[in-house]
């Protein structure tokens, strides 16, 4: 997959997407990452890329010009297609289906705002897709980018080992994780539960299911709204609730 992202702060990006896993995918060459500084594309001396909105008001709005030459100029570079992606607190909330669906583009093209957002005829003639984290404000689009593309290069085939991927569909369903631990079976008295050590797999398989349903249910009931469950599940759903019920 090809990523170019087009911010006022190329540099930002430096560390984050040298560690880990996007180093690594980049190492594999699963992954080309390309930043744009946006003042490149600007025509005026003085490189201004924001200025004054019309109608008055606080703050400055980004110009249309500068981030539709950054884009013609990167779109001269790709020979797939791609995807431009604007960060917002406007956007679509992400999700992890979304991000499945963004890792099975062939390229994307993140454009970081500043100041109190951009030009809106940007969003309405240059941008493909607008997506929010969360509700609320950041003082640039730049971070939101990171956790979009490192959220979209995880599932890339070939980041991930095969195992973990196979873990991450389950996330995939829609429920939340089951708890995990590790050595020591009893670390200051606190002990792992006794079917993890039992070597039972049908048993454990029937736990992580059961405590999947029970933390989404505790911790996140909404996602269990929409979500389609089988007979088994609707049954361990069903002994959940009723045991909860009584404490
Ligand atoms: C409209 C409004 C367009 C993402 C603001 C662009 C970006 C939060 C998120 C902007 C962001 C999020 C202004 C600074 C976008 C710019 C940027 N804040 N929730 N801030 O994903």
């Amino acid at each position: 997959m090809r990523v170019d992202i087009i911010t006022l702060f190329p540099s930002m990006f430096k560390n984050p997407f040298d560690e880990s896993m996007i180093k690594r995918a980049k190492e594999k060459g699963i992954l080309e990452i390309k930043l744009h500084d946006l003042r490149q594309f600007t025509h005026n001396k003085h490189r201004t890329v924001d200025d004054a909105p019309y109608g008055g008001g606080a703050g400055m709005v980004m110009k249309p010009q500068p981030l539709f030459q950054a884009v013609e100029n990167i779109k001269e570079e790709i020979n797939s297609s791609f995807r431009i992606i604007l960060l917002s607190p406007q956007g679509r909330l992400l999700n992890q289906k979304k991000v499945k669906e963004l890792a099975k583009e062939r390229a994307l093209l993140f454009i970081c705002g500043h100041y109190e957002g951009v030009d809106e005829r940007v969003r309405e003639h240059l941008v493909d897709e607008e997506i929010s984290l969360g509700d609320y404000v950041l003082t640039g689009g730049e971070l939101a980018a990171m956790v979009v593309v490192d959220a979209v290069v995880r599932m890339l085939p070939g980041v991930l080992g095969s195992e973990n991927s196979a873990r991450e569909d389950s996330f995939y369903e829609g429920l939340l994780d089951y708890p995990q631990y590790t050595r020591p079976s009893d670390f200051r008295g606190w002990k792992v539960p006794s079917v993890l050590l039992s070597g039972n797999h049908q048993k454990i398989k029937e736990w992580r299911r059961k405590k999947m349903l029970e933390t989404t249910l505790r911790k996140r009931p909404d996602l269990l709204e929409t979500l389609k469950l089988d007979q088994k599940d609707e049954k361990l759903l069903e002994e959940i609730k009723k045991t909860r019920a009584k404490d």
